[in-house]
């Protein structure tokens, strides 16, 4: 009897709670994370803290409790995150001291490869370059990294030579799961992650995939923390190639590392991140380097770009992916004027092989492995397995051992994200049996865009355009003959101008920016393209691409400016990095563009390639203040409400002349509206960061204007007597062009303003102008 009214009392308590948990599943369906901007001195008298109040508002749209409050926000934002009901976020904007209520998105680091490369083998290259003469400065510069973790056992992050951690630096090293203090050392000087947002908006962290800790089981945030800081590790001699050292940008700043991204893709959810952004300028960073990348959305839309400018507002530098979603144009990211827009170019390292074909034609391709001896191997069969999607592309267990035994496959690779990696289809041509394999990259990934794999399978990757030709030759045998090829694998890595660099990466994202047409995106291109840097788990060091590695470049050299101006606004280190910044490859050409391989124009590339020497002596910047970013968007009419997302208070746009063009940006973007050619009139002011010795610091200007338009600058000529003086000039664009049909779409011209110094220095200080016409509709 006591029994059964037990089991009776169980059964119904767990039908309870079956009934309870079914519910609260539902109701999980429909809740995801949101950002409530609010207006701290709103804050009613009656509640001590901010978070009784941001408690109070959540129990009043909700009936669930406090533990949906998942952040709450005070450095970089105002207000919290929290998981609500579309329908609890619509009741809470309306709440008083609500600003805004905005859904926290979804976004991925911006790398073109996925973490299948975990368990790949690696190779070294020799020197880098032109970089290496840095390999001193950037001391004491502290680079916070947001992105997927830190693999800290790298010998990337060994922190010898390095001072005792700076004392303003009020970090932490968070520990948990494979990760404790003692991982934390004088060059990861501090380590966080944040998962709530993640955590409540795509799934729980599954502890097997993953590390609850800032411990990176993706590869992606150890490779960028490392391109941006990494220690110099010497005699990297991976697998049999040449032995060199692999280094950051700024081997001596430290690095303060924030885990905001999860594998197995990661995917990092804004809530976490201005989480982690919020920390990072709390703790004391001085650099942000941000490899994530988004739609191309307003400032009120984008929390990371709100952050970003509270950031920039505290003296931050902040420095942001461009996006992976080239060539198109219009595909940028993080495209805010208070950020340093990064895009991606090839280096000039290669790792030479090639192919010679039964018809004797001789393609040269690219091949990190490291069992060639640079004889020539074979010639054997050649086939392309045309029969399925699958085969033509050679994913696991496509391939049929009776067609390829012992001969070479041509693989396709794709953009699709359904595709494997070409070390994968390397795996799966082996497994069927094959002799060797070739890769040929999409069009979209660029027609003579080779990249470099680290294979453990003789294999050679070739541009679309090599390709589309052996996929011709083979056709062309196959009535009368057998096609063939023999393959060279040097095992060699060449550096220097054999391999013209740097060309824009196809994927690079391109402007123009579609929420700042009047502000010219990306900034600068830097180098993305099979670069060499740590990785996670058992993988000491690969290549990877995208702009993911071009932005902790930038970051690195950053640091290294900061290290040498430390009293400098993000603003004047971010022009410092674009008026330097060369538009010429290492064969004295422009720089090409890979997709069409003619010169690339500001919208691939913005400024030029970042040239950290020259950046260090810019001879004059043009700096810029919040106040400036205010201007700007008041003239864009932006509302109150949206512009007190960054100012947090409500302000009052001042009445002024103040127009989008007069922006102090290092570079100009002019649009003419349809059937209004009226003469556009930009101003600029410039500081003098010069030394100057003896007399005068004297520039003279010079235009380049595109045909159909003329440019003048007024005046041409200043004379600067001391170290930081300003002066102001005010450039007129006049076009006779008209007014572009539908049917021809918006069209561009292209030009440059330089100020070189003719007294008391030798620097170049270009500015890049583009000019668009807008179409009528
Ligand atoms: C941290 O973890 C390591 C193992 O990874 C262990 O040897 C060490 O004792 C731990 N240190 C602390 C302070 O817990
Ligand atoms: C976690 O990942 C492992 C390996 O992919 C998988 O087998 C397991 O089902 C996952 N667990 C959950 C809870 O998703
Ligand atoms: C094969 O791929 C092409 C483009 O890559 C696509 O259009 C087509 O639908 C695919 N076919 C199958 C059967 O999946
Ligand atoms: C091969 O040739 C046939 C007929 O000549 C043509 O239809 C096919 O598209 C060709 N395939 C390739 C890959 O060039
Ligand atoms: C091969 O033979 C097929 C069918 O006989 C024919 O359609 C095709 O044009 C031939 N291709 C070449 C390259 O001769
Ligand atoms: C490549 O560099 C060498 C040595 O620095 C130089 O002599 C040569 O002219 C360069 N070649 C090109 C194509 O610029
Ligand atoms: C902003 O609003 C003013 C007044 O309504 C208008 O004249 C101006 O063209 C608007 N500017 C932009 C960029 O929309
Ligand atoms: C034409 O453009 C100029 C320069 O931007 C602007 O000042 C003027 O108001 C525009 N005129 C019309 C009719 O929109
Ligand atoms: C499960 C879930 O809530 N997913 C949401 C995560 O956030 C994006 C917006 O970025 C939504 O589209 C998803 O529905």
């Amino acid at each position: 009897m006591a029994n059964s009214a037990l089991a009776g009392f169980l059964i119904l308590l767990l039908f309870f709670m079956c009934a309870m948990s079914l519910g609260k599943a539902e109701e999980e369906d429909i809740r995801k994370p949101y950002i409530i901007h609010m207006i701290k001195s709103m804050k009613p008298q009656h509640f001590y803290l901010h978070q009784h109040w941001y408690a109070s508002m959540l129990s009043q749209v909700s009936e669930s409790n406090a533990n949906e409050l998942l952040y709450t926000y005070d450095t970089l934002l105002h207000g919290f995150a929290a998981r609500l009901s579309e329908a609890e976020a619509d009741a809470m904007e309306s709440m008083e001291g609500c600003l805004a209520v905005v859904p926290s998105s979804l976004n991925k680091v911006a790398t073109t490869h996925t973490p299948e490369f975990l368990g790949l083998s690696s190779s070294s290259s020799s020197s880098p370059g032109l970089w290496s003469q840095y390999s001193t400065g950037g001391e004491d510069i502290i680079v916070g990294v947001i992105d997927t973790g830190i693999w800290p056992e790298s010998k990337s992050f060994n922190d010898a030579g390095l001072g005792p951690v700076p004392s303003r630096w009020k970090g932490t090293c968070e520990s948990g799961q494979a990760f404790n203090s003692s991982h934390c050392n004088r060059k990861i000087i501090g380590a966080r992650y944040f998962y709530k947002g993640f955590q409540n908006n795509v799934s729980k962290i599954n502890e097997t995939l993953e590390y609850m800790s800032p411990r990176d089981a993706h590869g992606h945030g150890t490779h960028t923390a490392s391109t941006a800081a990494g220690a110099a590790v010497t005699g990297a001699s991976l697998l049999g190639f040449a032995s060199g050292t692999a280094r950051g940008m700024a081997p001596h700043a430290r690095l303060a590392i924030y885990k905001a991204c999860w594998a197995p893709e990661g995917r990092c959810d804004d809530s976490d991140v201005a989480a982690a952004m919020e920390h990072a300028i709390a703790d004391g960073v001085d650099i942000l380097s941000i490899s994530i990348s988004s739609e191309d959305v307003p400032f009120h839309m984008n929390i990371r770009a709100i952050a970003a400018f509270g950031a920039t507002e505290k003296g931050v530098f902040v420095s942001a992916a461009a996006g992976n979603r080239g060539p198109l144009s219009s595909t940028l990211s993080n495209t805010e004027p208070w950020i340093t827009t990064v895009g991606a170019s090839s280096i000039d390292r290669d790792f030479p092989a090639s192919l010679v074909l039964g018809n004797q034609e001789i393609y040269r391709g690219t091949s990190a492995f490291k069992g060639g001896d640079g004889k020539l191997q074979g010639p054997f069969p050649l086939v392309y397995v045309s029969a399925s999607n699958s085969s033509k592309r050679c994913l696991d267990g496509s391939l049929d051992p009776n067609l390829v035994k012992d001969k070479i496959v041509l693989c396709d690779q794709l953009i699709d994200p359904d595709d494997s990696s070409a070390p994968e289809k390397a795996n799966e041509v082996a497994r069927a049996g094959g002799a060797g394999m070739i890769v040929a990259n999409e069009e979209l990934l660029g027609a003579q865009q080779q990249f470099s794999y680290t294979f453990k399978f003789p294999a050679i990757s070739l541009s679309f355009k090599a390709g589309e030709k052996i996929k011709s030759y083979i056709n062309s045998t196959s009535n009368t003959s057998t096609a063939t090829a023999a393959m060279r694998l040097t095992g060699l890595t060449i550096v220097g101008n054999a391999t013209a660099a740097p060309i824009v990466a196809a994927f690079s994202s391109r402007g123009p920016s579609e929420a700042y047409p009047s502000v010219l995106k990306p900034d600068m291109i830097a180098p993305g393209v099979n670069i060499l840097a740590a990785y996670a788990g058992s993988v000491d060091y690969i290549l990877d691409s995208g702009t993911s590695m071009a932005c902790p470049h930038v970051s690195g050299i950053a640091a290294l400016i900061k290290a040498i101006h430390p009293t400098w606004s993000p603003a004047a280190i971010k022009s410092a990095l674009m008026t330097s910044s060369y538009i010429v490859d290492n064969r004295k050409q422009e720089i090409r563009d890979s997709v069409t391989m003619e010169a690339a124009n500001p919208f691939a590339m913005g400024s030029g390639h970042v040239d950290p020497r020259s950046a260090m002596d810019p001879g004059l910047v043009y700096d810029m203040a919040p106040q400036d970013y205010i201007d700007f968007l008041c003239s864009l009419n932006y509302t109150k409400k949206q512009i007190a997302l960054l100012t947090k208070r409500l302000i009052s746009c001042p009445k002024s002349s103040f127009e989008a063009g007069d922006l102090n940006y290092p570079s100009f973007s002019v649009v003419f509206k349809p059937g209004n050619n009226s003469a556009q009139v930009s101003r600029r002011t410039v500081t003098n960061v010069g030394a100057v010795a003896k007399g005068n610091v004297v520039y003279r200007a010079s235009v380049k204007s595109p045909p159909g338009v003329s440019i003048t600058v007024e005046p041409q000529t200043f004379v600067f007597r001391n170290l930081y003086d300003k002066a102001t000039y005010i450039v007129k664009f006049e076009s006779n062009i008209r007014t572009p049909s539908p049917s021809e779409g918006d069209q561009n011209g292209f030009g440059e303003i330089s100020w070189t110094c003719i007294e008391g220095g030798r620097q170049l200080v270009r500015s890049p102008i583009v000019l668009t016409w807008q179409a009528s509709n």
